[in-house]
């Protein structure tokens, strides 16, 4: 089967005939039909991360289950799902107190990609740049007929984890004020997550126009582009001067992540789902952060129960209550997998998705 390798980082994927090793127990293979290309994606492409070359990326994927390894009961062969992405043992502290987003159990270290003597690394258990791959079957949420395969991959990634920075990393409730520093893929599930909540204003900043337009379209009610004024002053302009209850930052640098706590009212919080680099850090004045009573909270995965929550957001989707579609700006095939990300690097697109036949 095709997969797209990272050989080394900084230079372009490379598709390769690879191979799966047999079926662990506890395991499922998938055969991907859907796969977004995530910024996180890119950010193992650049930088240093756990995730060693050769590396199969990708972890915003959905597909059919192909075939079911020694003690799998919870899906089938012809199930159509989405695949979770890191760990989801069900069984530690964490997935035992409904935080299964913070769950410790180490991925497999088991092979599941091979060639010959060749392992290759598979990006948080998933690795969806691959025709098929073998995951946990614990990973996986099934999902209905009516459902597009594609919006059954975002919700792998960027939708759940817009949707629920909004409403389980934090509770935005009805007229509260919201900002949103980035505005792409997952910052846009940000955007109408908020306005699913009820804020009373939901503050798109982005530096690409198109996306801020979008935005709109996505339920934010005050668009601010960052290359043309300074956000932080825009953001408190537009919130009686106090600055947002509210302020997410989803672009992963220290100066918006700093931009999003001096943009947050005093008392409010500064949400980080941006991913940024093992060795950046960002500095805040002690004495104002105290004085402030702000907070600054991470925030992994949207803070969901996934077997919990997707199901809900699918609900929402089928109901025409969010938007997943107007989302996916261009579809790519494994093949293009490079130039999906050069879109991605230049803004073009809301997501990319790559289409499997
Ligand atoms: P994408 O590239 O689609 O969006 C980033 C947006 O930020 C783009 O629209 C840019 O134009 C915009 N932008 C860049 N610089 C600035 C700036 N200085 N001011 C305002 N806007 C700017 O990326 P994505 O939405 O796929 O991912 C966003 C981040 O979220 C990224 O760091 C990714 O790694 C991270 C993420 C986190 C999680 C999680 O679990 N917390 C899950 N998936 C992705
Ligand atoms: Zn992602």
């Amino acid at each position: 089967m095709k997969a797209a390798v990272l050989w080394e980082r900084r230079t372009p994927l490379k598709i390769e005939e690879i191979d799966l090793a047999d079926l662990e127990p506890g395991d499922a293979r998938v055969k991907i039909q859907a796969s977004g290309v995530c910024h996180s994606d890119l950010h193992h492409i650049n930088r240093e991360t756990p995730f060693k070359p050769p590396l199969i990326l990708g972890h915003e994927g959905a597909g059919v289950v192909e075939a079911v390894g020694p003690g799998v009961t919870s899906v089938q062969p012809g199930d159509r799902v989405t695949i979770m992405f890191g760990s989801k043992c069900g069984n530690c502290h964490f997935c035992n107190t409904g935080e299964d987003y913070l769950c410790t159990t180490p991925l497999p270290g088991y092979p599941r990609f091979i060639r010959k003597e060749e392992r290759f690394t598979q990006l948080l258990g998933v690795g969806s740049f691959a025709e098929y791959v073998n995951v946990s079957a614990s990973n996986l949420v099934k999902v209905p007929e009516e459902l597009p395969i594609e919006c059954a991959a975002l919700l792998a990634c960027g939708v759940t984890t817009g949707l629920g920075a909004t409403t389980s990393t934090v509770n935005v409730k009805p007229g509260d004020t919201v900002a949103v520093i980035g505005v792409g893929g997952v910052g846009m599930n940000v955007v109408q997550g908020a306005a699913l909540a009820g804020a009373s204003r939901v503050i798109a900043v982005d530096l690409v126009e198109r996306k801020l337009e979008l935005a709109q379209q996505f339920g934010a009610t005050h668009l601010v582009n960052a290359g043309d004024t300074d956000a932080v002053q825009e953001i408190k302009n537009l919130t009686h001067g106090r600055g947002a209850d509210y302020v997410f930052e989803v672009i992963g640098r220290p100066e918006t992540i700093k931009q999003a706590y001096d943009a947050a009212r005093n008392g409010g919080t500064a949400v980080v789902v941006g991913l940024g680099a093992s060795d950046e850090e960002v500095g805040f004045n002690l004495g104002e952060l105290m004085r402030s009573g702000k907070a600054i909270q991470g925030c992994f995965y949207g803070s969901v129960r996934p077997h919990a929550d997707i199901p809900r957001y699918i609900d929402l989707y089928l109901d025409g209550r969010i938007k997943i579609d107007q989302l996916i700006s261009r579809r790519f095939k494994l093949e293009q997998v490079n130039e999906a990300f050069d879109a991605l690097k230049a803004g073009e697109v809301a997501r990319g998705v790559i289409m499997y036949e």
